[in-house]
C-alpha cells in the first residue's frame, strides 16, 4: 500500500504573543519569517519560517473563542498541530474515513497561499491534531 504523506509541511505552535515569539525565533534560531498572514477563517494570525523543505508555523489567536485561543486557555503555549503534505487531500480524507479516523473537515477546503487543507481530529492520532496540506511545496 502506498504512503499518503509526502513530507512534513509544517509544525504549528500556539503562542501568546506573536511579535515576541517571532523576535525570539529570529534572535535565537536565526530564522527570518517568510510569510505573515491573518486567516480569519481559522481565527489565527500565522507566521511561517522556512526550515529545510518544511515550515515552522507560529500561531497567534485572533480571539479567545477560536481553536488556538481555546487551546492557549487550556494548555498554554505549545505544539498545536502537525501539517502533513499530501498529493491529494480528498483522496487522503477518503482513506482516513474508510479507516474510521474522525475528521474535522469532511471535505477539503481552501487554505492560505493557494493551498488545499483539511483537519483531522486529534482523537484519531493519539492526541495529535493533524492538518493535511496540498500544494505548498517549499523550494
Ligand atoms: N491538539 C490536541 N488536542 C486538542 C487540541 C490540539 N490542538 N485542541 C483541542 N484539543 C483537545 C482538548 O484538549 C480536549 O481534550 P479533552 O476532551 O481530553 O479535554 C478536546 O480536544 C476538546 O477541546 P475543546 O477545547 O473543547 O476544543 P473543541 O472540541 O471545540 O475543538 C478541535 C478542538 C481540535 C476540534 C478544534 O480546535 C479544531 O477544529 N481545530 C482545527 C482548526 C484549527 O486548529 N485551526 C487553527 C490552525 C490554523 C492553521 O493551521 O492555519
Ligand atoms: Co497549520
Amino acid at each position: 500500500m502506498s504512503g499518503l504523506l509526502t513530507d512534513i509541511d509544517h509544525v504549528g505552535i500556539a503562542v501568546e504573543d506573536l511579535d515576541a515569539a517571532v523576535a525570539h525565533y529570529q534572535r535565537t534560531l536565526g530564522l527570518d519569517p517568510v510569510h505573515r498572514e491573518v486567516v480569519p477563517d481559522q481565527g489565527v494570525e500565522e507566521v511561517l519560517f522556512h526550515v529545510g523543505s518544511s515550515f515552522v508555523q507560529l500561531l497567534g489567536a485572533l480571539g479567545s473563542d477560536t481553536p488556538v485561543g481555546k487551546f492557549l486557555a487550556k494548555h498554554g503555549p505549545g505544539l498545536h498541530h502537525i501539517g502533513y503534505r499530501v498529493s491529494d487531500v480528498a483522496e487522503a480524507l477518503e482513506r482516513l474515513k474508510a479507516n474510521g479516523v474522525p475528521l474535522i473537515d469532511e471535505v477539503p477546503r481552501d487554505g492560505p497561499r493557494g493551498t488545499t487543507i483539511a483537519f483531522v481530529h486529534p482523537k484519531g492520532f493519539d492526541g495529535v491534531l493533524v492538518e493535511l496540506v496540498q500544494g505548498n511545496e517549499a523550494t
